[in-house]
């Protein structure tokens, strides 16, 4: 006797791997058994929950319902006591649908273009941001391009649920779907998504890619080779679709970051498309070595918004993305820069040494996205670089492991900060490719427990990607979703998540569940801490999908 579908049964939503660990998380079970029920009704495997433990993140007791042993394809529910989930799908390629649906979310965010019917359904939209008439704002004057001159910046993606352009929060996002790429290019190789550019011959991630690089050229100062860190209108728009929001636009400051971000991805870039488009290839690693030498001798420009008019021009407000630690910036270009160049100028400043700890990436902190590409490089790193690379990636795997084994829901996760369904998903990349490198199944495990977690295995029961599951956001803060006329969200997108921090002035602190970090999310569009969506979120979730679904096919 069945009485209802439960939010209580929490799932990956999309599904599991036939093979793999498979795990639910049942709060406040009233059994201590369950079983799993197919879709003519009938029970085919049972179980007993794993110890249940309370979680003071989010103040509950929650149970593991490990199914790991049942290995059939087929679509299922979870039944515990009186309650049942939804369904889900347990076969070998469950995550073969997200993987396009995440990467396609790119074009869906694509600046410079309409998007018409025939690649985007009802999701099309009108031609918006050329960003051939951009100004030089007074913050980034420089004498061979004074204040106020025009120049041209197109192409790329929004960062998020606004208009503007970061080079910072592009350096990430295109290392990671550039990484996605080269760690599973056999799968990509065979995908595709509807993309305008889908018969050219090129995959459809590299031609992805390809959109933004090119904005993040348009973004260096051919002068001096120093780099603009954003091109953006004055204030954030309002909540009109791309091609009403028409505010005159700018690009600011050039900064240390920028600068090295950019060193960085071209750097990678060059050596991306170095096979098939050598022309291209060396014009954008002589961009990277010029934005170095910038960066060389001004070591130390943080970047902050120009708060006050200047020469005629008007302050700006749009997002930061500001960083007065540089080191990581640094360690990431040379890194980048060495493997593409085979240099040793490059290995000749920060090293490896010069850090305690490597962090878990993200866009203020990319030291480890360096370490990422020496360890998997395969040529052209000695072997004691290789050695000392990888073992520091062992130390955060093994760190969050740790975490993992004794967690409530079995994940690695136990801060929440902004985006954090990102940071997940991130020590999810460090831990497969320490996967990768030593085989450790644990590894593999934690992993694949970040994936359940964005897509449903976690105290709010949403599965945090858009389109997806049984439960998903809605309201999301996304000017396109919320402008052009169409009720379900654009798809594909991951929000931000659970954040107990910054949600002051956004939807009002008694919006949420203040005492509960782990369920600090608000399906609402105010919720920009939340609920908002953003291109270095996504990168990760494309990394660990196709490096997922890769991996086991393999
Ligand atoms: O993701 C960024 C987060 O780490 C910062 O704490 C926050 C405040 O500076 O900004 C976030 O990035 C936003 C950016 O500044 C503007 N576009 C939307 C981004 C996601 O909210």
């Amino acid at each position: 006797n069945i009485e209802q579908v439960t939010p209580d049964i929490r799932i990956n939503q999309i599904g599991y791997l036939q093979h793999a660990k498979k795990q639910a998380a049942i709060v406040e079970p009233t059994s201590n058994n369950f079983s799993l029920i197919n879709s003519s009704n009938e029970p085919v495997f049972e179980g007993v929950l794993l110890e249940t433990k309370y979680w003071n993140k989010s103040g509950e007791k929650v149970a593991i319902a490990d199914f790991s042993a049942f290995n059939e394809s087929g679509t299922y529910r979870i039944q515990c006591g009186e309650t049942i989930s939804h369904f889900f799908e347990i076969s070998h390629t469950p995550y073969l649908e997200l993987v396009k649906s995440a990467s396609k979310s790119y074009y869906y965010n694509r600046a410079s273009t309409s998007l018409d019917p025939s690649h985007s359904g009802i999701y099309h939209r009108g031609y918006a941001h050329p960003d051939t008439l951009v100004y030089v704002h007074a913050s980034a004057a420089s004498s061979s391009r004074p204040a106020g001159t025009i120049i041209s910046t197109p192409y790329g993606w929004y960062d998020a649920g606004d208009y503007n352009k970061y080079v910072v929060n592009s350096g990430i996002a295109t290392y990671t779907l550039i990484s996605a790429y080269q760690h599973n290019s056999g799968l990509f190789d065979s995908l595709t998504w509807n993309l305008p550019e889908s018969d050219n011959q090129v995959p459809d991630l590299l031609d992805e890619i390809m959109w933004n690089v090119r904005w993040m050229e348009s973004m260096q100062d051919p002068e001096d080779g120093g780099v603009y860190h954003k091109t953006t209108s004055a204030s954030f728009e309002n909540f009109v679709a791309p091609s009403e929001a028409t505010g005159e636009r700018y690009v600011v400051a050039k900064g240390t970051a920028a600068t090295l971000d950019f060193a960085a991805v071209l750097a990678k870039s060059s050596v991306l498309f170095r096979a098939t488009h050598p022309a291209y290839a060396a014009q954008l690693l002589e961009k990277a070595e010029k934005a170095w030498r910038w960066a060389s001798v001004n070591s130390r420009v943080p970047f902050e918004n120009p708060n006050v008019a200047m020469a005629g021009h008007p302050a700006i407000s749009t997002g930061g993305y500001g960083d007065l630690d540089f080191r990581d910036e640094f360690f990431w270009a040379s890194t980048e820069l060495y493997l593409a160049t085979g240099r040793d100028i490059y290995m000749q400043g920060i090293t490896i040494d010069d850090f305690q700890i490597f962090r878990v990436p993200s866009w203020a902190s990319v030291e480890t996205l360096g370490l990422i590409s020496l360890s998997s490089a395969r040529m052209g790193v000695s072997e004691k670089l290789n050695k000392q690379s990888s073992d520091q990636l062992m130390v955060i795997a093994d760190r969050l492991t740790n975490v993992w084994r004794t967690a409530p829901y079995k994940i690695t996760l136990d801060e929440f900060t902004w985006g954090s369904n990102s940071e997940i998903l991130n020590q999810g990349m460090v831990l497969i490719n320490a996967y990768r490198l030593f085989g450790n199944r644990e590894f593999y495990e934690a992993a694949l427990s970040g994936l359940d977690y964005v897509l449903g295995r976690n105290a709010t029961g949403y599965c945090f990607v858009t389109g997806e599951g049984s439960l998903s956001p809605q309201k999301v803060h996304h000017r396109p979703s919320a402008s052009d006329g169409v009720e379900a969200p654009v798809p594909g997108m991951l929000v931000g998540g659970p954040n107990p921090r910054n949600v002051n002035d956004d939807c009002g602190r008694q919006a949420y569940m203040m005492s509960h970090p782990a369920r600090c999310y608000l399906d609402e569009e105010c919720s920009y801490s939340t609920n908002e969506v953003a291109i270095n979120w996504n990168a990760p979730l494309v990394y660990m999908s196709s490096t997922l679904q890769a991996t086991y096919l393999h």
